[in-house]
Parts: structure tokens; C-alpha cells; sequence
């Protein structure tokens, strides 16, 4: 079974409603390890770079405005299956309907905000975990 690394952000949202530290709790709690950590102003050419495969969407300029409205917790984490054991611990894209028991569907806010705000990122799959974390980490 293969140890792998992926790329977590703790969005603008979540920075800003101080659940940095229960999301750290939830990826920990997992077994999952930490490898590097570091708050992050990202720009607009990261973030484009980041969401490079959704440009051209209609939720790309909000989603970019966005991610740049503050400071975003990137974390570089490891474990066996993390590329998808963190999806599964962060739930599905909306937190509206993210299952109970996840970071989304317990944390998420229901009204007053939009399906961008949904306090996380996890990278999709071993390539979009390279990449990533070669954007956010050196
Ligand atoms: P995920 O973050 O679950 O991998 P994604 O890669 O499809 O989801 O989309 C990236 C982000 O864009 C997502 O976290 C929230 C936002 N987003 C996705 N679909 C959206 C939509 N239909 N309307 C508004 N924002 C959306
Ligand atoms: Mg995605």
C-alpha cells in the first residue's frame, strides 16, 4: 500500500473562522503526517495556476477573488492513500448537502455563503498532487 503525499489548503474561509486548528485535529486524528505547513497570501497567478483546469468556468472569477481575500493554510501532508482519504475526510464540493462527519458537512455553512466557501482543498489525484504541491512548495 503506498505512502503518498497531497496538498491541502485550508481556504480563506476557514483561516478567518479559526478552523485551522480543527481541521489539523481531523488530518491528524487520521494518522495522516504532517511534512510542512506555512500561511500563505497567495496571488492571482498562483491561484490561476492552482485552478488552471476550471479557467473559463462561471464560478472561476469568484472562486480566484476568493481564494485571494486572505491568508490560505497550505499543507503538505503523507500517508497511505491520502490523495483520496482526505477527499473522503473533507467531503463532497457543496457543504450544503457534504456528508455528516466530514469537514465540509460538519463545518460548512448552509446559508449567507457561496459553494466556493467550502473551508478546504485536497488535490484529486497523484498528478494534480505533484503539481500542486510543486506550486505551493518550491
Ligand atoms: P473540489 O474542491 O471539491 O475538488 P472542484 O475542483 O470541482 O471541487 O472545484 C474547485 C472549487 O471551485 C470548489 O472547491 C468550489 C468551487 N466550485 C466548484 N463548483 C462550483 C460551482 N458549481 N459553483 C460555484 N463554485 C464552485
Ligand atoms: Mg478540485
Amino acid at each position: 500500500t503506498p505512502v503518498q503525499e497531497t496538498l491541502v489548503l485550508v481556504k480563506p474561509d476557514g483561516v478567518a473562522r479559526n478552523l485551522s486548528g480543527e481541521i489539523l485535529r481531523r488530518i491528524e486524528q487520521k494518522g495522516y503526517s504532517l511534512v510542512d505547513i506555512k500561511l500563505v497570501q497567495a496571488d492571482r497567478s498562483l491561484l490561476a495556476e492552482h485552478y488552471a483546469e476550471h479557467a473559463g468556468k462561471p464560478f472561476f472569477e469568484p472562486l480566484v477573488e476568493f481564494m485571494e481575500s486572505g491568508p490560505i493554510l497550505a499543507i503538505r501532508i503523507a500517508g497511505e492513500r491520502v490523495i483520496e482519504g482526505f477527499r473522503s475526510l473533507a467531503g463532497t464540493t457543496d457543504p450544503t448537502t457534504a456528508a455528516p462527519g466530514t469537514i465540509r458537512g460538519d463545518l460548512g455553512r448552509d446559508w449567507g455563503s457561496k459553494v466556493q466557501q467550502n473551508l478546504v482543498h485536497g488535490s484529486d489525484s497523484p498528478e494534480s498532487a505533484a503539481r500542486e504541491l510543486a506550486l505551493w512548495f518550491d
